[in-house]
């Protein structure tokens, strides 16, 4: 199969082209990092196509796209909407909008362009899988979440719509909404940078790792065509919810 895997330069995406490269299947794999990106190809070797470009951008994002060979762009069977990312953990009045506006370009704004763009061939042939990596942030609302949250529950609500506009056809649309999982730059960059807090998260926390995701996404390329999985929330058994919050003296 040829699958296209976004942000594969570190973390989920890389676990991800990984594994799915060991089943023989064609790897497109995308990031910003090219010199990340070349180092995986030296190691993926001649099935896995690095394409460099910013997902927020869709002329950068066209033209990525339109550099594959022709064959190969037609042929997209499973198309993995990983890129994305949380930046900052303040509450939403001492927020800075150009975070803000960085998880909305790349969480949703991103993930629908090169959905725009892929979703027609598989619309063409008849046949394909969108596997988009949600969040359970998505799902439940927590302190400083705020439009990391909004972004994914967009990202829910869009595959759940994918899938009512594909009815009749050969497609299928699966939103995985993970919990807390380590092993990525996905806190560093949270918290921009400061390790100490980031590594605080996962103390003594026996997290979902990034193979983890990965054999979850194998499992889903590899399930029986008739089957659609809608959504998958995947939490570590160190996490459960916490309930509503009520506070004295208001
Ligand atoms: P990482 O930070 O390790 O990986 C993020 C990937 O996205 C990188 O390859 C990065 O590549 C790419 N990326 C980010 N912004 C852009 C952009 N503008 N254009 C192109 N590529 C981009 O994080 P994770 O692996 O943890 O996260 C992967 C996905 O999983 C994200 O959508 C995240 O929200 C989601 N998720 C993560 C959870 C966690 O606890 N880790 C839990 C639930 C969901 P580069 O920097 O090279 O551009
Ligand atoms: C990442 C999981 O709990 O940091 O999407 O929002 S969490």
């Amino acid at each position: 199969m040829n699958i296209l895997i976004t942000g594969v330069t570190s973390g989920f995406g890389l676990a991800m082209a990984k594994r799915l490269i060991k089943d023989n299947h064609t790897i497109i794999g995308t990031g910003r990092r090219a010199d990340k990106l070349s180092d995986i190809k030296a190691e993926l070797g001649e099935q896995f196509i690095p394409l460099c470009f910013d997902i927020g951008n869709l002329d950068d994002t066209k033209s990525a796209l339109d550099s594959l060979d022709k064959a190969l762009l037609n042929n997209i069977d499973v198309l993995i909407n990983n890129a994305g990312l949380a930046l900052g953990l303040e509450s939403a009045d001492k927020a800075d909008i150009s975070d803000w506006q960085a998880m909305i370009n790349t969480n949703i704004t991103g993930l629908v362009s090169i959905t725009n763009l892929v979703l027609p061939k598989m619309v063409a042939k008849n046949s394909g899988l969108v596997i988009n990596i949600g969040s359970t942030a998505g799902n439940y609302p927590y302190f400083g979440a705020n439009i990391y949250g909004a972004s994914k529950a967009f990202v829910k609500q869009f595959s759940l719509n994918l899938r009512a506009d594909l009815i009749g056809k050969n497609i299928r649309v699966t939103n995985i909404e993970p919990g807390l999982c380590g092993g990525t730059e996905f806190s560093h960059i949270r918290f921009k940078g400061d390790n100490e807090k980031a590594s605080k998260l996962y103390e003594k926390v026996d997290y979902i790792r990034p193979e983890d995701i990965a054999d979850m996404v194998h499992y889903i390329v590899n399930l029986p065509p008739h089957i659609n999985i809608n959504r998958l929330e995947v939490m570590p058994v160190a996490q459960t919810f916490a309930g509503l919050t009520v506070v004295k003296d208001l």
